[in-house]
């Protein structure tokens, strides 16, 4: 075993054994890293070997897949968490070592703690060509928006701030407001760590943004209207889902004219980031009202594609529809193939790290709903897909929500406020 040490708390090393994992153990290191995605060459053992081998040899273990032309911010961001939460030293390794190397060169280069310039030296400093890693940091600097990803646990939701690096101007799409379903809490947490990180950066914020009415977690638009002053926007055939809403809930008094909002978006509608033109696309299909935003060259697509090892949102929700959904994934996948494509969910599949960032041309080529599937084929596979899907949990604790910009209900007589179920109002309980 070739193992290069980085650091007193990293060494990484080219693609171990299952049987030396033990010996890995026994050398002091807690933590493995595999930054390697299954499946590149016959013969590698796969994150479910390694996990497992990992665990037996009491080694905590992170699966943070990647290559050389995808790597993003979150799997930067989920190298670093997994460096920060090891109890002891870390091993990380890819096929030779190199992409290893390449996620920390980068993490130390987006903290400031090394220089873009330094990055090749320091590779050939400890044998390792890190040319893809300057250039992606070169790339980087010239992107415009500049965004940042703040991934939810609790509801695999990814929420965003946009920002024009030459304004400080930005724009918050989809931010979460806590709500622990057990306890009846909510909290601000997500919405202040955005809060934090806007503040941080000297940015003013322009636009609060939903790509549609949610349905597994609240919208904690009207909390950081409050907050910040900025106006709440949506597409404006949320005033069709409000009506359907409307029904389900029997709630007479809710206003179906889109004015919880202070604007409603149609399609093809313009609107700007500081000095960064944006444009909305109707993307209907997982509800009535998503659209997707196309902020400089960065598309925030939420429920229509995920990432590419993921495929695409459920269609079955009241109002969806697998063959519009298609559709509007046609609409998406018409855009230049170097389009940034920002997802608002990742439900992790065989554990890797939360990722959010493909581009159209990485969907065109590896989305597993999308790529050689035809129209027919995809409505097939979505809605069979969608039949073994129950309900989220919370979507009816959430629409009553979302479905008013995020305001939660008014307080009743005793100042506190209730939430409305209805009973057999939707089809997918599991029994
Ligand atoms: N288990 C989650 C499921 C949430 C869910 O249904 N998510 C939607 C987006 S809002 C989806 O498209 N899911 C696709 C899938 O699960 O394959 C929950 O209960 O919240
Ligand atoms: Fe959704």
């Amino acid at each position: 075993m070739t193992i290069s040490k980085i650091s007193d708390m990293l060494c990484v090393m080219p693609q171990p054994d299952i049987g030396d994992f033990q010996s890995l153990r026994d050398q002091g290191f807690t933590t493995l890293i595999n930054a390697r995605p299954d499946k590149e060459e016959a013969g590698q053992p796969g994150t479910a070997a390694e996990e497992r081998a990992a665990a037996h040899s009491n080694m905590s273990y992170s699966y943070i897949p990647i290559t050389m032309a995808t790597v993003t911010e979150a799997d930067i961001g989920a190298f670093q968490k997994a460096l920060n939460d090891s109890v002891g030293p870390v091993v990380a390794h890819s096929k030779s070592g190199t992409r290893a190397l390449l996620l920390y060169a980068l993490g130390e280069v987006l903290d400031g703690r090394m220089k873009p310039e330094d990055v090749l030296p320091f590779g050939q400093k400890n044998g390792f060509d890190l040319s893809a890693a300057a250039n992606w940091v070169e790339k980087r600097a010239a992107s415009r928006p500049q965004v940042k990803g703040f991934f939810d646990k609790r509801t695999w939701s990814i929420q965003y701030v946009v920002s024009d690096p030459e304004t400080g101007a930005c724009a918050i799409i989809d931010p979460v407001l806590d709500f622990d379903e057990k306890a009846g809490a909510t909290a601000t947490h997500s919405a202040d760590a955005i809060l934090e990180y806007v503040h941080k950066n000297g940015f003013s914020v322009e636009w609060i943004l939903d790509t549609h009415p949610h349905a597994d977690h609240f919208s904690a638009a009207r909390y950081l209207k409050e907050k910040t002053g900025a106006p709440t926007a949506i597409g404006e055939r949320v005033v069709d889902v409000q009506e359907l809403w409307k029904d389900i809930y029997n709630w007479p008094e809710l206003k179906t004219d889109g004015s919880q909002w202070d604007r409603l978006f149609a399609s093809g509608e313009t609107f700007k980031v500081g000095s960064i033109d944006a444009n909305v696309m109707f993307s209907p299909g997982h509800t009535l009202a998503s659209v997707t935003y196309v902020i400089g060259d960065a598309a925030f697509v939420h429920d229509t594609i995920f990432m590419p090892d993921s495929g695409t949102a459920r269609a079955d929700f009241p109002g969806g529809d697998a063959r519009m959904l298609w559709r509007s994934i046609q609409d998406i996948l018409a855009l230049p193939d170097e389009t940034r494509v920002f997802t608002g969910h990742d439900y992790q599949p065989d554990g890797r790290a939360p990722r959010w960032e493909s581009t159209v041309g990485e969907q065109k080529t590896a989305n597993s709903h999308l790529a050689g599937v035809s129209e027919e084929a995809f409505v097939k596979l979505r809605t069979e897909r969608d039949k073994t899907l129950p309900m989220p949990k919370l979507i009816l604790h959430a629409l009553q929500v979302n479905v008013r910009a995020g305001r939660l209900p008014e307080p009743e007589s005793n100042g506190k406020r209730y939430l409305k179920l209805p009973l057999d109002a939707l089809n997918g309980a599991a029994w």
